[in-house]
């Protein structure tokens, strides 16, 4: 019997599986009653009736054995616990700004950074919006403006650094208003609604520049940096030999100041950081923390929490586990281009990013077609994604009409060190399966809608 040859040496986790949280099957017919009582919003679903959860990386993942034996070392005194002193010097370390302040979340310390910089009448350019990035700063009275290359809304285009900035839609946009009127501009990375895309290190230095002949301060949403920093050791000329962890710091010295949703990155379940190397800003933002979230050595959080961000800052700078967690999108991707099924290229760093105007073509954007979409994968087999789209993009703040993006995406995110490549294999088959039956899926509309940030909590009826 002729023997298979070895053509190929597969690479695997760097960890084992320690502790289980068995999942629920459903059937059909639970997920049809399930998602009608959620208005066909997977946001508004039970996690109890879903069964592979890709809604998101946020605040998902596995911690490792050493985040939760420094659970166990958390100091919870009220002021100047130590796991806060810890936190710190990490924060030091890899991002490299010497003040900081906790945050319970992200959005937190959006909302701080927001209030502090702008002025009412101000423009923030940044490389494609996110959805609370966006309202904190329209709340605090500015306008946004996206300045992201073109190729970041074309799902095919298969441009390596789709989340760089135009240096030329950036300079029009200070000729048009002035630089007074712009008080920072934003940078995200891998750039979460166009796909997970990453921006290059070259095209952050001329962003740089430009801020700096105008005066402009430059500020990073790092939720995602060390994605970023990786796809740049992969794809970028002079930092093959460079480790994740010198380049997240190189990349944070073009900044003026940063936050992190550490649900991401840090490989936690909750936190947020807001760090600067203004000590102008700083004060102001250690004033205010103490308004919105607790004293500025805990920020709205637990000591042991910030000693679990402490520790994940640690593992997340770690090549292979980098390597694993894009390895895993990666591998979702191949497997439904065996299909056909259309999504974003190239594949991004936390998600793949199907593409709901190519898979219901028959839908207009009015009717949803990644609500749709991610509804009836739902309804398929309980795996649950998320609207990246008409939806999200909200309504436009003048006319009250709806933002029509041009990508209309269903998010499939990864949990971190949470799946196996099995609940992969399930979730691509189920895609792959509503795609064989995409002409008879009808679209939506929309019967409730909340007046912030909608796609939490709108409300669908099929057409
Ligand atoms: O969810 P928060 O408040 O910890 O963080 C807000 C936030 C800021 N920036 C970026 C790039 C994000 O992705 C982000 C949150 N993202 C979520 C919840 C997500 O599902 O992608």
């Amino acid at each position: 019997m002729a023997k298979k040859k070895v053509t190929k040496r597969s690479w695997a986790e760097p960890f084992k599986i320690k502790v289980v949280e068995p999942i629920k099957m459903t059937t059909r017919e639970n997920r049809e009653k399930a998602i009608i009582e959620a208005g066909y919003n997977t946001f508004l679903l039970k996690s109890d009736d879903v069964y592979i959860d890709l809604l998101t990386d946020s605040g998902t993942n596995a911690m490792s054995d050493n985040q939760w034996a420094g659970m166990m070392l958390g100091d919870e005194s009220y002021a100047g616990s130590k796991n806060f002193y810890t936190l710190w010097d990490k924060i030091k370390q890899y991002y490299g700004m010497p003040y900081f302040v906790p945050t319970h979340q992200g959005r937190a310390a959006e909302h701080m950074v927001s209030q502090i910089l702008i002025k009412e009448g101000d423009y923030i350019p940044g490389n494609m919006y996110f959805t609370t990035t966006r309202l904190h700063q329209e709340l605090a009275g500015a306008t946004f403006v996206d300045v992201i290359i073109k190729e970041a809304h074309n799902p095919v285009s298969n441009h390596p650094f789709k989340g760089n900035t135009d240096l030329n839609k950036l300079e029009d946009l200070i000729n048009k208003v002035g630089a007074k009127k712009i008080p920072y501009v934003c940078i995200a990375g891998p750039v979460n609604m166009a796909g997970g895309q990453p921006f290059s290190m070259a095209n952050l230095l001329e962003v740089k520049e430009l801020c700096k002949k105008h005066k402009i301060k430059l500020w990073f949403d790092a939720t995602r940096a060390c994605e970023n920093a990786y796809f740049i050791k992969l794809r970028e000329e002079g930092y093959q030999d460079k480790t994740i962890a010198q380049i997240l710091k190189e990349m944070c010295s073009h900044f003026d100041g940063l936050w992190v949703s550490a649900k991401k990155d840090l490989m936690v379940n909750i936190g947020g950081i807001l760090a600067t190397r203004n000590k102008k800003v700083y004060e102001e933002a250690r004033n205010m923390v103490v308004i919105y979230e607790g004293l500025h050595t805990y920020g709205g959080l637990a000591g042991r929490d910030m000693e679990a961000m402490a520790r994940g800052m640690d593992e997340m700078v770690m090549f292979d586990n980098i390597k694993a967690r894009v390895g895993q999108v990666e591998y979702c991707g191949k497997r439904l281009q065996e299909y056909g099924v259309p999504f974003v290229k190239p594949i991004g760093g936390h998600a793949i990013f199907l593409d709901a105007k190519k898979f219901l073509p028959h839908l207009k954007q009015d009717q949803f077609p990644a609500q749709t979409l991610a509804s009836e994968i739902y309804a398929d087999s309980g795996v649950r994604g998320m609207e990246r789209g008409i939806v999200s993009a909200g309504r436009n703040r003048d006319t009250g009409e709806h933002n029509y993006p041009k990508l209309e995406l269903v998010r499939l995110t990864f949990p971190r060190r949470v799946y196996t490549q099995a609940h992969i294999d399930v979730a691509v088959e189920s895609i792959a399966t509503v795609y064989e039956n995409r002409n008879k899926i009808k679209g939506l509309k929309m019967v409730y809608e909340p007046k912030y940030l909608r796609f939490f909590q709108a409300r669908f009826e099929k057409l």
